[in-house]
């Protein structure tokens, strides 16, 4: 008899069926619940349910078009529409509440007084486990200011921190000069995990008329074309910090999330690709399941980061081509 397996994983004190989780804004749960009624629920794909980011405002999003289909993935300049703090509270949370797995709500304020008052209210309700903060939406002017600059985030982080003693996840931007300092000044502010990556600034030009494509001029480059770039960020913040690290970009089979695993990351996400496919995180856990069991390991601690390798991981040189 082979050795029993559990995929069990734990992010932040939140203690997860699995390590397949959903990137915040990829999945649209109230949505999915219309359409596939309770069976949704029973065979829900992921292991803790990230809301799409919400602000303290209503927000209308970005003018049309808002994606474009870029070779191995896609570009959105979507720009953060939703129902506000007292939308999201009274119409939203009540439903997201009956999902079968952790509620992880995303917020994003334009300045620290915004995120404060969002990030009081959410953690205030029952049913929300943790929060994520969205320092690294590339769609909203001012958007990334408070995840790109190391003394920023740890500003941010000193004012949030003590409003609640709920997990925080802090979401980073791949569009930092030096995202391990980041992810190192979200450790100092208090930070429980990091999660990564957002997605990547980028113009797409209508061939038409040779000018930018999307409505809003720019959006963010996600899907399997940023995966190598989402693997050393993760691989080099797993190495710069003791935090539990939430690895994605990219991610489209169970091989993927092994190596996302392997560079250090303690759980992972599927994004983009469950707009191609809803059930892919229910896949991408099987198959990992599957890699798991070929490699006679017990656990996901065995496949993932742990401390220990995390070192061994920031002792490898990253190898750069020559010039
Ligand atoms: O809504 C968006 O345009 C958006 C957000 Br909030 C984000 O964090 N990342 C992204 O690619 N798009």
């Amino acid at each position: 008899m082979g050795r029993s397996l559990s995929l069990n994983a734990e992010v932040a004190g939140l203690e997860l069926g699995h390590p397949v989780l959903n990137g915040s804004g990829t999945f649209d749960a109230i949505a999915a619940l219309r359409a596939f009624g309770p069976d949704l629920l029973e065979q829900f794909p992921f292991s803790a349910f990230v809301s799409k980011t919400i602000t303290l405002a209503p927000r209308e999003g970005n003018p049309p078009p808002r994606l474009w289909e870029a070779p191995a993935g896609m570009i959105n300049s979507i720009g953060l529409p939703n129902k506000g703090l007292e939308g999201f509270i009274a119409q939203d949370l009540p439903v997201l509440a009956t999902l079968p797995v952790p509620l992880v709500v995303s917020v994003a304020g334009f300045s620290y007084e915004e995120f404060a008052l969002l990030v009081e209210a959410v953690a205030a309700e029952e049913p929300v486990a943790a929060l994520e903060l969205n320092v690294s939406c590339p769609n909203v002017k001012s958007g990334c200011v408070m995840g790109a600059e190391p003394h920023e985030t740890l500003a941010l982080l000193e004012r949030l921190r003590p409003l609640t003693s709920k997990p925080l996840i802090v979401k980073l931007t791949p569009n930092a000069t030096d995202v391990g300092a980041v992810a190192e000044a979200a450790e100092r502010g208090g930070a429980d995990a990091l999660s990564l990556i957002n997605t990547l600034r980028s113009v797409a030009i209508d061939p038409a008329t040779g000018r930018p494509w999307l409505g809003a001029g720019s959006g963010g480059l996600s899907g399997p074309a940023v995966r190598a770039v989402a693997l050393e960020q993760v691989h080099t913040v797993a190495g710069r910090t003791g935090l539990p690290v939430i690895g994605m970009g990219g991610i489209r089979t169970g091989a993927d999330a092994l190596d996302f695993l392997a560079a250090g990351a303690s759980a992972v996400a599927v994004g983009t690709e469950n707009f191609r496919d809803p059930a892919a995180a229910r896949r991408v856990r099987e198959e990992l399941e599957s890699l798991a069991r070929k490699r006679g390991v017990q656990g996901v601690g065995d496949l993932a980061g742990t401390r220990a390798r995390r070192k061994k991981a920031s002792q490898m040189q990253v190898k750069s081509q020559p010039a």
